[in-house]
């Protein structure tokens, strides 16, 4: 895929993240559980952080409609999961982790679908037959961070060869290239998949249309998505990605961390292995 060819899947894919969000994250009882000592706070400094940008830069009312304007369409292009999870919830991530010992996790993004099928400890994630993109075999463990392996399960879900994710572009079937792998009591778990593609954001939506407007790059590296969980211990949400990717120093999601850089080896008959292991935080109290 080169920068010039569009998606075939930007609405649908910016509506998908929308109506999962609805769904999944009962965003109106989010909003009951923030208190209105908080709202205040966080309203009042958001907005005079907006006030000082206009008086520092001289705003003018053709910059402030085009403003209106871009705002307006993020919402009928369903393009807000994607803007906030590209430019805003790196840093919600690293302020509510900061705390942790064990694995550095990252941003969940839009495209996470609950309750991907099981797979057992040991197995290959749901996948077309020929699936493009290099084998990746992928064998490790959970631990907690005193060493002590952890039963659980890792859920993973990543792009296509081609940069796609099933049940947000169209025509891959419901569950391509998500699974979810749960350990028996050692923790060790063995995942065969693919190696994803670096990934585009959508660039014929409203996130494409500021991208373009500032000249930025619309590029994520090739990244493997994972929660991964286990009773009684934090639930780590991580990306993975993959040494020497073009795009692992200006990541336009700014969610990559050198702890998350895998070290494949290949094997010989063009693929890879993997050995990245996850060390979980226990809930404390
Ligand atoms: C992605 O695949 C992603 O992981 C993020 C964070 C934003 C847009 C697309
Ligand atoms: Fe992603």
């Amino acid at each position: 895929m080169t920068t010039t060819e569009h998606s075939p899947s930007a609405a649908a894919s910016g509506a998908s993240a929308t109506e999962r969000f609805q769904q999944d994250k009962s965003p109106y009882d989010a909003v009951k559980n923030v208190s209105p000592e908080r709202v205040d706070k966080l309203a009042r400094q958001v907005l005079a952080g907006v006030h000082q940008t206009i008086r520092d830069n001289q705003v003018t009312y053709d910059e402030y409609n085009a403003l209106k304007a871009w705002m307006i369409q993020v919402g009928l292009d369903g393009e807000w999961p994607l803007f906030l999870d590209v430019w805003v919830e790196h840093v919600v991530e690293d302020v509510n982790t900061a705390h942790r010992h064990g694995n550095k996790g990252s941003i969940e993004g839009p495209y996470y679908v609950p309750d991907a099928p099981e797979q057992g400890a040991e197995g290959t994630i749901p996948m077309r037959d020929g699936e493009a993109g290099d084998p990746l075999v992928w064998e490790a463990q959970i631990t907690s961070t005193d060493g002590t392996p952890l039963q659980g399960k890792v859920e993973l879900w990543h792009a296509d060869a081609d940069g796609y994710y099933s049940q947000f572009a169209p025509g891959i079937p419901e569950w391509n290239l998500r699974g979810t792998f749960s350990t028996g009591p050692d923790g060790k778990f063995k995942i065969t998949t693919i190696r994803p593609a670096p990934y585009q954001i959508p660039t014929d939506g409203s996130c494409g249309k500021l991208i373009a407007a500032a000249g930025w790059h619309a590029w994520r590296p090739a990244h493997l998505h994972v929660k991964v969980s286990a009773p009684g211990h934090e639930l780590l949400t991580a990306q993975l990605y993959f040494p020497g990717d073009p795009h692992n120093g200006d990541d336009i999601a700014d969610a990559v961390k050198p702890e998350l850089i895998l070290d494949p080896k290949p094997d010989g008959h063009g693929g890879y292995t993997i050995d990245y292991g996850f060390v979980l935080d226990p809930v404390e109290g």
